[in-house]
């Protein structure tokens, strides 16, 4: 074809903000590397977005660098030439306060949401950087904002967003854009992992609350996707509008 292909590769797209940002951007004419480990929802989603011309799936653990090169290897010529990432897989593993925690969801949660992120990130830099590409990564309000049980979660989303303004420092002069993005309270299958599927939590986490929905987080990346070449968003931090500040908390013994 004559016409430039342009290709997203968006990891974590078997739910939530990256079924939605696939969805998205394939309505905006992109096609679409989706990844995660359900084949099942992926092979859903490139049934639902126009088949196998439209979405290639690629399904491994991102946690695992041998499985992520052969993934990225097997890519067919159609859909190697990436010039977005969306690194969007990640997840929180509990609630409770860090002397209550389980070392083992803490690593977890370092192994996917930063180990997991930078290794695909370096993995696809020369791509990015030969097209001038673009790197929009999820981080969160939890990167901004300290809360009772952000602890690990928060600290990998911090390092998510400093790693992203580090990144386009580096990039600037390849041309190639970095945007952070820091969603707050956000409705999806998150709060189901965070609780080990809790769903009474799940309802009262959401309840009244109006939460950001996924197409919210789809229709920002669009928005960050279709600025102009010398436009570079770097970071946009979201909340539904029921979400604010609270005053310090001050114990007193
Ligand atoms: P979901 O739980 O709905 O989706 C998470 C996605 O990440 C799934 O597609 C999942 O795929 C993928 N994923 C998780 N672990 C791995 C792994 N080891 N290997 C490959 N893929 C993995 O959550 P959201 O859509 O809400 O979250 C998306 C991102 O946004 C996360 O980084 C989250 O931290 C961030 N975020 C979420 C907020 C919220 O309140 N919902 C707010 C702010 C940020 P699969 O299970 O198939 O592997
Ligand atoms: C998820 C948003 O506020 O639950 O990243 O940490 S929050």
């Amino acid at each position: 074809s004559n016409i430039a292909p342009k290709i997203a590769l968006v990891t974590g797209a078997t739910s939530g903000f990256g079924d939605a940002i696939a969805r998205r951007l394939v309505a905006e004419g992109w096609r679409i590397v989706a990844t995660g480990r359900r084949q099942d929802r992926l092979e859903a989603l490139v049934e639902a977005l126009g088949g196998p011309a439209v979405v290639h799936p690629l399904c491994f653990d991102i946690r695992d660098e041998e499985a992520t090169r052969a993934a990225l290897a097997s890519l067919p010529a159609e859909f190697a030439d990436i010039s977005v990432l969306v690194n969007n897989a990640g997840l929180a593993l509990g609630t409770g306060a860090a002397q209550d925690c389980d070392l083992e969801q803490w690593r977890t949660m370092i192994d996917t949401n930063v180990t997991g992120l930078v290794t695909i990130t370096r993995l696809l830099l020369d791509r990015l950087i030969a097209r001038r590409g673009l790197i929009v990564n999820l981080a969160s309000a939890a990167s901004n904002w300290p809360y009772p049980g952000s602890n690990v979660y928060g600290g990998t989303k911090a390092f998510v967003r400093q790693f992203s303004l580090g990144l386009r420092s580096d990039l600037s002069a390849q041309g190639v854009r970095v945007t952070s993005i820091e969603p707050g309270l956000a409705e999806s299958e998150f709060t189901l992992v965070r609780t080990g599927g809790d769903k009474a939590a799940y309802d009262a986490l959401y309840a009244g609350a109006h939460p950001l929905q996924p197409e919210d987080i789809a229709e920002t990346v669009r928005w960050v996707v279709s600025q102009p070449p010398h436009v570079n968003i770097n970071s946009v931090e979201i909340m539904p509008v029921s979400q604010s500040w609270a005053p310090f908390r001050i114990h007193r013994e």
